[in-house]
């Protein structure tokens, strides 16, 4: 694995990394499923139309091959009385069929008891696909109906129906006179996810994404049932949200990006709405301001940060590993518990991520003493600590959650220390690795990772001394220094972001690249329909 000399600095060198390179445990093939339980997509061949193309794929499904369900003008969509968040459901539905299957889109009504004939139920209610987020989706002809414990279920099971009904569906104007049949296979589906913690990453520090680019982000991930939003809000290269006891982090160190661009921050109302929207799609949205290092544009728009007083200027290139807070000034911890309590008071999710990667300008005592100094701060503003795999190093209290980024490195010290991991390996799940080497974008030091190599890996078998309940979940980061533009951010993301929301959601005994590759190619022509740009990986049968 080779680290260009940029990013590789670092890491070679870090005090905190591991002293010896540790063999990481290489995932055997996945199981292949017992022909009695195989999804019906298995048993397609793999250039055959699968019989649904559902990611990730369900807990259990049932395609009939009989008549299904058809939107006509006269579907309604039923809501259960009292609960805001399904008769939001209802009219998410109920816009997102839009004119598809008739003149408007479908009524929505709130019932206190069952929708009855050519109605869409939403039910809230005992189901036994059990857990906050499960749900069970019954189509016949007569009617379709999810059920779920809690509105998140219902939420993942209307995702769930999206995907069975045809791609041109997702096209935002598709006009009355265009309507098409709008069916949906006869299914039965219970399903619930392997882990709580299904996320994806922006750096939105290198280069920045306003805000209705990442709200299309929220979208996409929705679709998958992705459900943590981590925000790369501070770097080297610019400060990306407002902070009104310290102005001058977004108004100076938010001014610029990498190669010099005109950068850009939300203002706290800006990065509310973000909250706001992402928690209506049940998205926790998890802030993060990387320290002591990764802090350049921090210090250069505040002198006193720095141990010599004197602001550096800011900076755009893509160096690593070179700058720290100055960390043994009580200023500095006045700045974070400013930073961490308004950006906490604006985060309704119970997270905040600290960052701690990549500093080499420390020794480990100061390292160590400057992780616990912050996660006593942010535990007293009220917030669960997540941090790199580095601080680890440090001593860590209950309820840390650390993220686990470098290969060669084993998460046995943190598992040591109670906590739990969340896994994004960079070798698997970096969406900033190039597919290959004609990749234009994106960066290689971890290796070149196509569709099949970051959907075939499994979390509890990925590195050695883990358990499934150390493991909280698994989550992709997308750097940003080789991507200015959402399109960029697409083109890395898609198609291996729908591979790892299935590693987060699927069991692994359900998992086959094989059978996987078909439900993926069908994907392309939704894509094609939302307009998103993706990479169209030769390893993939494209579908129409
Ligand atoms: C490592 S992952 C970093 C980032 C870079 C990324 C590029 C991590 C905690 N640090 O600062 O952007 O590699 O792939």
């Amino acid at each position: 694995m080779t680290r260009p000399a940029a990013l590789a600095l670092f890491v070679a060198v870090s005090f905190v990394s591991c002293a010896k390179p540790v063999r990481v445990a290489q995932p055997g093939p996945a199981p292949s499923l017992p022909a009695a339980e195989a999804a019906p997509g298995a048993r397609a061949g793999a250039q055959a139309a699968p019989a649904h193309a559902v990611i990730p794929i369900p807990a259990s499904i049932v395609v009939d091959p009989g008549a299904g369900f058809v939107f006509t003008p006269e579907t309604r969509i039923a809501a259960p009385a009292g609960d805001d968040q399904a008769l939001w459901i209802a009219k998410w539905l109920a816009a997102f069929i839009g004119q598809a299957a008739g003149p408007k889109p479908p009524d929505v009504l709130v019932v206190g008891g069952p929708g009855g004939a050519n109605t869409v139920e939403l039910a809230l209610g005992g189901v036994a696909a059990a857990g906050d987020e499960g749900y069970e989706l019954t189509v016949t002809p007569e009617r379709v109906r999810v059920v779920a414990g809690r509105a998140a279920g219902l939420f993942y099971g209307v995702q769930t129906l999206r995907q069975l009904l045809p791609a041109f569906v997702e096209h935002e104007a598709v006009l009355a006179d265009q309507s098409r049949p709008v069916s949906v296979p006869a299914v039965r589906i219970a399903d619930t996810p392997r882990y709580g913690w299904r996320g994806a990453m922006l750096d939105v520090s290198r280069h920045f994404l306003g805000v209705d680019a990442v709200k299309r982000y929220i979208d996409l991930m929705a679709l998958y049932k992705l459900n943590r939003l981590h925000l790369h809000l501070s770097d080297d290269q610019g400060w990306r949200i407002e902070i009104k006891s310290w102005p001058n982090l977004a108004k100076h160190g938010g001014s610029t990006q990498v190669g010099g661009g005109p950068g850009g921050y939300y203002t706290q109302e800006q990065y509310a709405d973000i909250v706001a929207y992402a928690q209506q799609r049940f998205i926790t949205v998890v802030p993060e301001i990387d320290m002591p290092g990764h802090t350049n544009a921090a210090l250069a728009s505040y002198p006193e940060l720095n141990c010599n007083g004197q602001a550096p200027p800011l900076y755009t290139g893509i160096e690593v590993g070179f700058s720290a807070l100055c960390v043994d000034k009580d200023v500095t911890y006045r700045f974070i518990d400013d930073v961490v309590r308004e950006i906490g008071a604006l985060t309704t999710g119970p997270y905040f991520h600290m960052g701690g990667d990549e500093v080499k300008t420390l020794n480990e005592a100061q390292y160590a003493q400057f992780v616990e100094r912050v996660q006593a701060i942010v535990q007293a503003r009220g917030k669960t600590v997540v941090g790199w795999d580095e601080i680890a190093a440090a001593r860590l209290g209950p309820g840390v959650i650390v993220q686990h980024w470098r290969p060669e490195n084993v998460p046995a010290a943190a598992v040591a220390k109670g906590v739990k991991v969340i896994l994004s390996p960079a070798n698997k799940i970096y969406l900033d690795m190039k597919y290959h080497p004609a990749t234009i974008l994106g960066l290689n030091w971890a290796g070149y990772v196509d569709v099949p190599d970051a959907y075939s890996w499994d979390p509890l078998t990925m590195f050695q001394g883990l358990t499934e309940a150390a493991i909280a979940g698994v989550e992709a980061p997308l750097w940003a220094e080789t991507l200015a533009h959402l399109h960029d951010f697409e083109q890395m993301a898609f198609p291996r972001l729908a591979g790892v929301a299935e590693i987060a959601w699927s069991r692994a005994d359900q998992r086959t690249w094989d059978e996987y590759k078909v439900r993926l190619g069908a994907h392309g022509a939704r894509w094609t329909s939302l307009g998103v740009t993706f990479y169209r990986s030769p390893t993939v049968p494209w579908g129409q």
